[in-house]
């Protein structure tokens, strides 16, 4: 039997098993679990040059945290569920039971989207490098056509979602938008780069210029860190 298939059977009885728990069993708040909120790897005022560092103390350890706790006190019970790798969970989530499938999908989501956020920031901004500035020019159409179309894309979310680059393990990149915290992820789909286009991302400097924070946005990637998930979505390596 593949470990695919004995994690199928797994999640299967858990399913079963969960659906026959009684619903207060779910509102059990979690102190601790599976998933932990991950440091910022850089100072809050190190994206300066597009986001102030009171937006990152509270997008990161507000806003981020609340999703890391609110997924651990979702899987709260579910041990084959709370075994899984984020991106796995994300991509299984119709095999959670109903009661809380909505919370996995924003918390997990959440949780997904805002830990590759930071990772692919801290950096001087610029061009593109490496093999991801020739995929850009590849897939994309050279990097200023790139940077208009994201930028547009990010533009289109109705109310609050994300806009993304998607990577196919052939290194394929497409722009994507997803609305709330859902995430390609959810269609099997890996995320090479993504902004974060709710409200809290960018109000206490942008307030509703949302195309203003958009553009500045770019001031502050690490290319070198795109290039490092570029490589690992190649490899199949590359997981949220
Ligand atoms: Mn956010």
């Amino acid at each position: 039997m593949s470990t695919l298939n004995r994690r199928s059977l797994i999640l299967g009885a858990a399913g079963i098993a969960a659906l026959s728990l009684p619903r207060s069993v779910w509102a059990q708040a979690a102190a601790s679990g599976p998933h932990t909120l991950p440091a910022l790897p850089y100072a809050l005022n190190a994206n300066e040059a597009a986001i102030d560092a009171m937006t990152m103390e509270l997008h990161h350890g507000r806003h981020h945290a609340a999703q890391v706790a609110g997924l651990n006190t979702a899987l709260n019970g579910q041990a084959a569920l709370s075994a899984l790798p984020l991106d796995e969970l994300l991509m299984n989530l119709t095999r959670a039971p109903e009661a809380i499938r909505t919370a996995l999908r924003n918390n997990a989501g959440g949780h997904a989207n805002h830990s590759m956020f930071w990772t692919i920031m801290g950096g001087p901004g610029g061009a593109p490098t490496g093999d991801v500035a020739e995929a850009i020019t590849r897939d994309l159409g050279g990097f200023e056509k790139f940077r208009t179309d994201f930028n547009a894309a990010g533009g289109r979310v109705f109310g609050s979602g994300w806009v993304f680059v998607t990577v196919t393990n052939s290194g394929q990149l497409a722009i994507a938008i997803r609305p709330n915290q859902d995430t390609p992820l959810m269609d099997g789909i890996r995320v090479l780069m993504g902004n974060d286009v709710w409200e809290h991302a960018y109000y206490l400097r942008y307030q509703n210029r949302r195309a203003d924070y958009l553009t500045s946005w770019w001031n502050v990637l690490n290319w070198t860190a795109i290039n490092e998930r570029y490589a690992a979505a190649r490899a199949g390596t590359l997981r949220v």
